[in-house]
């Protein structure tokens, strides 16, 4: 592999139109995070680029929706996400926005240069305008019957109820999303990449060149370049962008993908112009060919990263390309795909209202779940078992009986160690080559693997302070436990800097307990980072138990939005064959009293009622226990009953006499029995 001298990892800039998820952590933030750290711990030149992505259709749709300008919605989740990023330790150098003054010069200035060298052609196309509102729409804009399965409700992208992928000439009917105005055909003029050009430099490049790339990214690249690459359009008719800078295109703006990646290039410039002692020019990381490129992006991404960006950085010229697209797949919540626009997530700045100070303990779940290779899944139980037998028992626990013994025994004093015991040795010796296991792993993108080997560190400490029993020794053999205590406190500083990438904010409360200041990753493996005689600080558990009501309730609240979202899609049931005012007149409904009413002991859906029906007292049995907790609180109201209902007996001989009434919403919170008092027991309704 070529040596480099720097490493430039970019990660996809979030859309500013909502905070971000665990999706988005798992998939691109907290692997970049991780990769980004462990450089620097090796003490490499590292830059660490990110940025909100502040265009595009999806910023628009949500301005109208809550009626501000597409600016007001994006200075809020920029500053919503800014912040998520900086609470979980995300350790960007650089995170600023595609709405930059910076950035919209340096997109215009590169779209102008290819405009310029002659590398678009120029297109009329029909696309969908709205007469009534002077615009043309597209994609998410638009909305029509879905071909395929009659939803009147799909997107010109995708129909969200069968999935399918479309493009808006396929809808039936298409109306703008947001005024509902029907859309004719009008034929507007745009620029186009024409990535056919780029097509066999790409095959090259791609499938000779990086064969080492994941199989999924391989994959996808090879079946776009398969399929055969065809002109792309990078402009659009669109207020909200940057404007095309040619004379002749008011009115259109840099599609959103043609500018978002170049905030990769104009965040770098906006950092190196700010602090060029620090970090140098912006060119060095750019257009060196000793710098090394990552993107790290989520599969949705991997087109653009890999096909459509570097074809425009061919296109201009003078630039690098990435070395390696570590993508990710999905991450699931709950065995459903995660979704903001259905509220199926779980938002990072809510997390950490709910369970503060917890920011490690997500990045070791999502991280132990990574969906590297494949879609994966996150579940609440998992996270507590995570954080209660890993984080806990094996980590924490194993930590905090070498600290304990250590303040107990000896002061918080690092003993002397003695002569050593074969079991000693043995474990020693699984920690020696952990650095190079730990970095071969790293330098392959396997986070999840190089944090389990992290882990299977603190188990060997864990068995070994167990098996070693210092607590017993103590009585027999003083001089032996120092050297158990030694050993103990070497594997726990080899645990603050093996969690470093991973944890880093229990990885500093450790450093802060072993009194190290940095973590230095030549050390890992070494057993003697902390010399006999050093003073260590005060213990402090690193991880809490998670207890069951604490996981009931996120679970609750995922529930409830999964309700919330039934409801609002249940539609009523279909109105039943008409009936005729004699069929009508067979049923005799009245209105009764209740004098009595209470759960029937052994039959715990059924309510036993006493009604008042203006004749006599009579029994009714109705199945709604499970609505009413307190069944007493129905006394004293008056119910709907049908009063000529056959007799039905039940299996403990209880026999009902008429029909109650009753409405159990889709959600079956709120059932509605009682009417309003004041009708004489007996009245019939009709
Ligand atoms: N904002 C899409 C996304 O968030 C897009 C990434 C841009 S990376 C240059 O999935
Ligand atoms: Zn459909």
């Amino acid at each position: 592999m070529k040596k480099f001298k720097r490493t430039l990892i970019t990660s996809a800039l979030p859309y500013a139109n909502g905070p971000v998820h665990i999706g988005h952590m798992a998939g691109v933030y907290i692997p970049a995070d991780i990769y980004a750290r462990y450089l620097r711990l090796k003490g490499e030149d590292v830059l660490f680029v990110g940025g909100s992505d502040e265009h595009g259709v999806p910023v628009t749709i949500r301005a109208r929706k809550e009626g501000c300008t597409p600016q007001d919605v994006v200075d809020r989740y920029h500053t919503i996400i800014k912040k998520s990023f900086e609470d979980f330790g995300i350790s960007f150098d650089v995170y600023s926005r595609t709405t930059s003054a910076i950035h919209h010069k340096f997109a215009a200035d590169f779209f102008r240069k290819l405009y310029d060298d002659g590398k678009f052609i120029q297109m009329e196309s029909e696309q969908y305008y709205d007469e009534q509102e002077g615009e043309f729409l597209t994609d998410r804009n638009i909305r029509g019957t879905c071909p395929y399965c009659g939803n009147t409700e799909s997107y010109g992208d995708q129909c969200e109820k069968c999935g399918r992928d479309l493009s808006p000439e396929e809808l039936i009917n298409p109306y703008n999303a947001a005024t509902g105005n029907p859309l004719v055909k009008k034929a507007t003029k745009h620029w186009y990449l024409p990535l056919d050009e780029y097509q066999s430099w790409l095959e090259k490049w791609i499938l000779e060149e990086h064969k080492e790339w994941r199989a999924n990214v391989y994959g996808q690249c090879k079946s776009w370049l398969d399929s055969g690459l065809h002109p792309r359009a990078v402009t659009r008719d669109l207020k909200w962008g940057i404007p095309v800078p040619v004379e002749g295109a008011e009115g259109k703006v840099l599609y959103v993908w043609f500018d978002a990646p170049i905030g990769y290039i104009s965040n770098t410039k906006e950092l190196c112009d700010a602090q060029p002692e620090k970090y140098g020019q912006w060119q060095q990381w750019w257009q060196d060919e000793d710098t090394r490129m990552l993107h790290f992006i989520g599969k949705d991404n991997i087109v653009f990263h890999c096909i459509v960006f570097p074809s425009m950085l061919k296109a201009h010229g003078g630039y690098i390309l990435p070395d390696n697209v570590p993508s990710n797949e999905f991450l699931n919540l709950e065995g459903d795909k995660i979704s903001t626009s259905q509220n199926w997530a779980v938002w990072l700045n809510e997390y950490l209202e709910e369970l503060p100070g917890k920011q490690d303990v997500l990045r070791y779940v999502l991280t132990a779940n990574a969906p590297e290779t494949k879609d994966n899944d996150f579940t609440w139980k998992d996270y507590q078992a995570r954080n209660n037998n890993e984080l806990v028992a094996v980590y924490g626990n194993f930590v905090n009986r070498a600290m304990q013994l250590t303040k107990k025994y000896y002061d918080g004093i690092v003993p002397k160690c003695g002569e050593l015991t074969e079991y000693d040795r043995q474990t020693i010796a699984e920690f020696r080559d952990v650095k190079e296991r730990m970095e071969a792993l790293l330098d392959q993108f396997k986070f999840r693997d190089a944090q389990k080997e992290a882990m299977n560190l603190a188990r060997i400490g864990n068995k070994y302070i167990a098996d070693s029993e210092p607590w017993k020794v103590i009585k027999t053999d003083p001089e032996r436990v120092k050297t158990i205590i030694f050993i103990s406190l070497q594997l726990t500083a080899n645990l603050s800097i093996a969690f470093e990438p991973f944890l880093p904010m229990s990885s500093a409360r450790l450093r802060e307990m072993i009194n190290i200041p940095s973590a230095i990753w030549t050390e890992l493996g070494s057993m003697d980072i902390l010399p006999e005689g050093k003073q260590l600080g005060e213990p402090v558990l690193l991880f809490e138990k998670i207890e069951d009501s604490v996981i009931q309730a996120q679970i609750d609240k995922l529930e409830a939005t999964k309700k919330a979202r039934e409801m609002a899609k249940a539609k009523a049931a279909p109105v039943k064959p008409l009936c005729t005012f004699d069929d009508f007149e067979k049923l005799d409904i009245r209105v009764g009293t209740v004098l009595e009413c209470e759960k029937v002991p052994k039959m715990n859906k059924l309510l036993r009622f006493l009604i008042d029906d203006g004749l006599e007292k009579r029994t009714i049995v109705s199945g709604i226990a499970k609505y009413y907790a307190d069944p007493s609180a129905l006394i004293g109201k008056q119910v709907l009953f049908i009063a000529n209902f056959a007799p039905k007996e039940f299996k403990n001989g209880l026999v009902s006499n008429g029909m109650i009434l009753s409405a159990v919403d889709a959600d079956e919170s709120l059932v509605l029995t009682t009417v309003e008092r004041g009708v004489k027991p007996g009245s019939q309704v009709g």
